[in-house]
């Protein structure tokens, strides 16, 4: 893969001539330079968004093992008769302090850095340029750092104890919802970028072509955001941040609860499709030298996430002041949502067989173990996609109108998101950047097999802890609760006892919860071991570095839609459904039902 990589034909000359480009022959060995006129500045902020998500994932792991200390105490109180108070000791506040750091470091921080990082540089890849503005590049990066350092600083000093959700009437310090609001503005940099790219490469002697898949993937993925990101944009700079500064002194917790879901459930996918980017066009050429399915295929199921935007309300079920019909338009949308990834799942699959066939695999399973599982970055991508199986059956539980009545507000729905963004995302992420990091940083990886005892690491611990998480729930556990604390749990009846003790003895869950998010923990010890071992190691690639990407599919772009490229035109389209539907909702919503004051609890 990357290491074998022969050195490009053509030698990299920008056109501007502005900025100096990895050009002389000690660069040329150290660096990547697949991307014509590539300057060491575009390389430089795309790696520097890169540590700044990994700066996230190192926060919100840590808060992990905080939290699994949380459940595991009953062990240590049983066992050896004393309790453990991590939170102490590492001079937190509280449970929910250090859950607040976690939820937004990881949802937030992690995610949305990376997005920044990956996206220009595969918009980059697939347009054979440089980002369009050096401004935006630059503008996204500094604002990015600069309102992680400000959201930091908020939640470090317990100034923002209220969770990655922000619920008003919970309130935090100006400064925390300015630091989101750069992050946010960050992304949209990155979007500006990639559409200015986009069309200088129309102008460049491509106008009227198609445009190249992994383009346009990137960029519909971004603008899938740009439109979710409507909902929190407005709720925090038009009622929360001036209620935070004191201009206005109350504010309606339920209609910030909607401006947040709109946003709150297309993040997800906003998570989920860089990484499903690199499933699609990335893991086949990685693990065999495969192909994609079908353009035509992969097109569809990006434009279905950005028309299918409107769902958020499938969080909301047992919200009041929102109509049952919403509630029925949302549960339905959302089980047509679920289609997109089951095709994602065929696909993706199907593109691996061909690549286990490529590398002789034979039978009907044989293949599989053909696939290069000694390849962490191969390895790490193919577990996030088991785990994401069973994080997508779980999300359909949700979705079920009556279900949901269930398992809403329990620990069920963090075994979910686990397996979804902690798995899917998180563990696919960490093996791209075992590509990644020695692509941007010109270093071999260093410690190969520890970061495939990683990746299997990983996957334990998540299976582990999201058993845990859900057996708690369907017991009426509740999520987002300090359980070490919670005073009406009873340890002492065994569990099953047919006469309703179930519902209060959640051991066993807490127990596995605990083991599995220490094993997850460990995991993330191993993947910096790994991270900082490479980047810190002297053993530099002797080869032109080349990025992963699948070549042509199948079923090529000749055969795919035209109309399908119109981005313009299914983004007025995906505005107008969101319309539409929140339409109704804000109609049976309003008017507005304020509420005096605000409250820092914790
Ligand atoms: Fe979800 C709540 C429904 C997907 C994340 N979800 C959450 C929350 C989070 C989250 C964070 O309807 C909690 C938010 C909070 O704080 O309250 N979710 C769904 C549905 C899907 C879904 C229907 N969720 C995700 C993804 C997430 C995510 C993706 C993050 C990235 N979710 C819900 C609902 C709730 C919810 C309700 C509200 C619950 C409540 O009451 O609060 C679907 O999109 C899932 C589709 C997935 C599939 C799986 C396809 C499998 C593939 C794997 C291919 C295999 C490979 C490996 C590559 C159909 C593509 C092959 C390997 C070999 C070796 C062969
Ligand atoms: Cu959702």
């Amino acid at each position: 893969m990357t290491d074998t990589i022969d050195t490009p034909a053509t030698p990299d000359v920008p056109e501007d001539g502005a900025e100096p480009i990895i050009g002389t022959e000690t660069q040329r060995s150290r660096w990547s330079i697949d991307i014509p006129g590539v300057r060491q500045a575009d390389l430089r902020a795309v790696k520097w968004q890169l540590y700044l998500s990994l700066v996230g994932l190192f926060l919100g792991l840590s808060m992990g093992l905080l939290q699994a200390s949380d459940r595991g105490d009953f062990v240590l109180e049983d066992v050896f008769n004393r309790s453990i108070n991590l939170y102490d000791a590492v001079g937190l506040q509280s449970y929910y302090q250090g859950l607040t750091i976690h939820g937004v470091t990881l949802a937030l921080v992690f995610t949305f850095t990376f997005s920044n990082a990956f996206m220009s540089l595969t918009t980059m890849k697939s347009l054979k340029r440089p980002l369009a503005s050096a401004v935006l590049r630059d503008a996204s990066l500094y604002l990015a750092w600069t309102g992680v350092a400000l959201a930091a600083w908020s939640m470090l000093a317990n100034k923002a104890t209220v969770l990655f959700t922000f619920y008003p009437p919970l309130q935090a310090t100006p400064a925390f919802y300015i630091g989101a609001v750069f992050l946010v503005v960050s992304t949209w940099c990155t979007l500006a970028n990639q559409l200015l790219t986009l069309r200088q490469w129309r102008r460049d002697g491509h106008e009227g072509e198609r445009i190249p898949l992994l383009a346009f993937v990137s960029i519909i993925t971004e603008i899938m955001w740009f439109l979710a990101s409507i909902g929190i944009a407005i709720e925090v700079l038009v009622f929360v941040l001036p209620w935070s500064l004191g201009l206005t002194d109350s504010i309606d917790p339920q209609f910030t609860r909607i401006l947040f879901w709109f946003t709150g459930h297309p993040i997800v996918y906003f998570w989920l499709l860089p990484v499903y980017v690199s499933w699609y066009l990335f893991l086949p050429e990685q693990a065999g030298k495969a192909r994609v399915a079908s353009d035509g295929l992969v097109r569809v199921v990006f434009l279905a996430f950005l028309l299918l935007l409107p769902v958020g309300i499938h969080h909301q079920f047992t919200d009041p002041g929102i109509p049952f019909t919403s509630k029925t338009i949302s549960w339905m949308l959302t089980f047509c949502i679920f289609f997109p990834s089951v095709a994602t799942f065929f696909s993706v699959i199907a593109s691996l067989e061909n690549a286990g066939r490529n590398r002789g695999g034979k039978g009907l399973l044989g293949w599989i173990w053909r696939l290069p599982w000694g390849d962490p970055a191969v390895s790490g991508q193919l577990l996030a996609g088991i785990g994401f199986i069973l994080g997508g059956v779980s999300g359909l539980i949700n979705a079920s109108y009556t279900v949901n009545m269930v398992v809403h507000n329990t620990a069920f729905i963090v075994g979910h998101f686990h397996l979804t963004v902690g798995t899917a995302v998180a563990l696919s992420i960490m093996a791209i950047c075992y590509w990644l990091v020695p692509y941007l940083t010109g270093k071999k990886l260093w410690g190969r097999r520890l970061a495939v005892a990683q990746t299997w690491l990983w996957i334990g611990g998540v299976f582990i802890f999201s058993r845990g998480q859900m057996q708690g729930g369907i017991a009426g556990m509740p999520r987002r609760t300090n359980i070490s604390a919670a005073t009406y749990v009873d340890r002492f009846t065994p569990p099953l006892d047919g006469v309703g003790n179930i519902m209060k003895n959640w051991d066993v869950a807490d127990g596995l919860t605990a083991l599995g998010g220490t094993i997850m923990f460990l995991s993330g010890v191993c993947f910096f071991i790994v991270i900082l071992g490479t980047i810190y190691s002297k053993r530099q690639v002797a080869e032109v570095q080349r990025m992963p990407v699948a070549d042509e599919p199948f079923h090529p772009v000749s055969q795919s839609w035209p109309i399908l490229d119109r981005i313009g035109l299914w983004s007025a389209i995906a505005s107008g459904l969101v319309l539409v539907i929140y339409g109704e909702v804000f109609f049976h919503y309003l008017p507005l039902e304020l509420i005096p004051g605000g409250f820092r609890v914790w």
